[in-house]
């Protein structure tokens, strides 16, 4: 098994997330941001079976798009003393994926209560 970690953006989430859990993927998703123009993207955690992460990677690069983003007024200044350079704006995604080796795979499961949601 691998855990694929793919760094998406916002607006391919909900895409990425339909395309994969129609092929039968099992995924989580977690808010995230960039360290770099500070905006809001989505990490998603899929752990997959070996000779399915072809096909899995295959899906994550169908549903993210590249994309030219603007640099906000209020990074410039951030941005200059970290890279040196003018940068107006920048090539954002498709994703950037991670392919980590599982090396244990558990789930714990108790006992189903019926009748009851809550824990107390
Ligand atoms: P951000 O860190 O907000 O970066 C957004 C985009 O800004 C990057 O797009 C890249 O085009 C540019 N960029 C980032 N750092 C730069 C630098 N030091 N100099 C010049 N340009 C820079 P992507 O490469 O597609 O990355 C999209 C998002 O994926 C990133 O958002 C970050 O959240 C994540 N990411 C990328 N590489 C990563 C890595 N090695 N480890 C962890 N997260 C990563
Ligand atoms: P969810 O994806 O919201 O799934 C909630 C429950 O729905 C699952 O519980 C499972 O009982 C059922 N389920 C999900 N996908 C299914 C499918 N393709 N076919 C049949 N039943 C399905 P758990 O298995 O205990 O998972 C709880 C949460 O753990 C999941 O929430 C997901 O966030 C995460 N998760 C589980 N397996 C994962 C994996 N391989 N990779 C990434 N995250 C995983």
């Amino acid at each position: 098994m691998k855990l694929i970690v793919a760094i998406v953006q916002a607006y391919d989430t909900d895409r990425l997330l339909r395309t994969v859990t129609s092929a039968g993927f099992r995924v989580t998703r977690i808010q995230s941001t960039g360290g770099f123009l500070r905006a809001g993207n989505s990490t998603v955690f899929m752990g997959v079976e070996d000779e399915r992460v072809r096909e899995c990677m295959d899906l994550i690069h169908t549903s993210s798009r590249s994309r030219v983003e603007s640099v906000p007024d209020e990074l410039e200044e951030h941005i200059y003393e970290l890279t040196g350079g003018d940068i107006a704006s920048v090539a954002v995604g498709g994703a950037v994926v991670f392919v980590l080796p599982v090396s244990r795979f558990e789930r714990i499961s108790a006992p189903v209560q019926a009748g009851s949601n809550s824990l107390a």
